[in-house]
């Protein structure tokens, strides 16, 4: 296994919860280390870009509003398999379906407010780093 880097988001409804320490912690005990991490308030033409390969999808408008809707933490993670073991802490897309402590199904509200975005793939995680970080802005 090699080492990757992944993209992370702390979504809206996380934030305004103040959950962004329990889910870096269990991010953290994971084995994912955080390079990178800022918090921004996204607007929604850049929630659209970010998210465009879901604009045909019945639920682009509701996921758009609700990205640009509060604060969000963004990060890039690093570690071995790295984005494959991102995705197994957060668990499925729908937290009803998410297993046992995993952050969806500890902390999610819906299938829309899902607390957390990570990568699906290499080539997605080298994009959206690059989408919210400059280079000098990842320490790792
Ligand atoms: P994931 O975030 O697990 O990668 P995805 O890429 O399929 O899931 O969808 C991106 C986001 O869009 C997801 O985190 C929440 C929202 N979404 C997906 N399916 C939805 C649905 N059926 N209704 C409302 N929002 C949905
Ligand atoms: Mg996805």
């Amino acid at each position: 296994m090699a080492t990757e880097r992944t993209f992370s988001m702390i979504k809206p409804d996380a934030t305004k919860r103040n959950l962004t320490g329990a889910i870096t912690k269990k991010l953290e005990e994971a084995g994912l280390r955080v390079v990178a991490s800022k918090r921004v308030w996204m607007s929604r033409r850049q929630a659209e870009a970010f998210y465009a390969v879901h604009k045909e999808r019945p639920f682009f408008g509701e996921l758009t509003e609700f990205m640009s809707s509060g604060p969000t933490v963004v990060q890039v993670l690093e570690g071995e398999n790295a984005i494959a073991k991102n995705r197994e802490v957060m668990g499925a897309t729908n937290p009803a379906e998410a297993a046992e402590g995993t952050i969806r199904k500890e902390f999610a509200n819906s299938i829309g407010e899902n607390s957390v975005h990570g990568s699906d793939a290499a080539d997605t995680a080298a994009e959206e780093i690059a989408f919210w970080f400059a280079g000098h802005e990842i320490v790792g």
